[in-house]
């Protein structure tokens, strides 16, 4: 392949991606790879002041980014902000559901409630909001991108999350379930599972030193991951260098399931 066309493979220009829960942690850090990378990002959380705070950040650094709040879990609101996409005008072609809350646990303790907000959150709003998607990508004839954020928990269960890690267990397999239907329509939709990243979400975990411990020998790169390392990842899959790459999960974990 010579030089001239590599820049093309993974040019995100002329394109629209949705990254839904992207104020902030792993989704802002894949809003803001993606628009640099020539994309016009739409930032999503349900919390209309951080989305706003999000896409000026972005703005800021020249980016093109807007932003839309609206709940991921709640099905009214997600076809109410669809809707809104299209008067805007606004096609996506690329959709990353990021979304995700955790909630550490036993089971016997756990209250159904529990379960089922984070089953709402990690997993239904990934159907809902690929749904919505998926109709509009189909009814326009071109095909697109879907990335569902999976977890390491996708493949293995850790104690004291069990509805994350049903959650996540599910995403991969909903992958595989939209490649079943949509790949037809030239929608490719893979997940990627991070390793132990760095976020807002695992505040608790870093500043335990056992975990920390746990997390830096669990992994062969002895350290963990950062936002921005899964920018890579998230760009080849919504770009034409993955359009024949479908209901694939890709781990982006230093290695820690490839080794004993
Ligand atoms: C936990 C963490 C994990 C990580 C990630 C690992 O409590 O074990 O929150 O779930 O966030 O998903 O891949």
């Amino acid at each position: 392949m010579n030089s001239n066309a590599t820049p093309s493979l993974f040019d995100l220009s002329g394109r629209t991606a949705l990254i839904t829960g992207s104020s902030r942690g792993i989704g802002f850090a894949l809003a803001q790879g993606l628009a640099e990378a020539g994309a016009k990002v739409i930032v999503n959380s349900r919390q209309a002041a951080v989305v706003e705070e999000a896409v000026k950040k972005l703005q800021a650094q020249g980016l093109d980014a807007v932003g839309a709040a609206f709940d991921v879990a709640d099905e009214a609101s997600v076809e109410a902000a669809f809707a809104g996409f299209d008067q805007q005008g606004l096609a996506i072609d690329i959709l990353i559901n990021n979304a995700g809350i955790q909630h550490r646990q036993p089971m016997v303790e756990l209250a159904l409630a529990d379960w089922q907000r984070v089953m709402d959150t990690n997993l239904t709003a990934a159907f809902l909001v690929g749904r919505a998607t998926a109709r509009r990508m189909i009814a326009r004839g071109q095909g697109g991108k879907i990335i569902n954020i999976g977890s390491l928990t996708s493949e293995a269960a850790r104690a004291t999350v069990a509805p994350y890690a049903v959650a996540k267990g599910g995403i991969k397999l909903l992958s595989k379930a939209m490649a079943a239907e949509w790949a037809q329509f030239n929608i490719q939709a893979n997940s990627i599972g991070p390793g132990y990243i760095l976020t807002d979400m695992n505040e608790a975990l870093v500043n335990n030193p056992s975990f920390d411990a746990w997390v830096k020998s669990s992994n062969p790169a002895q350290r963990w991951g950062q936002p921005e390392e899964l920018v890579g990842t998230a760009i080849y899959l919504a770009s034409a260098a993955s359009n024949y790459v479908n209901g694939q999960i890709i781990y982006v974990d230093g290695g820690w399931l490839s080794v004993l």
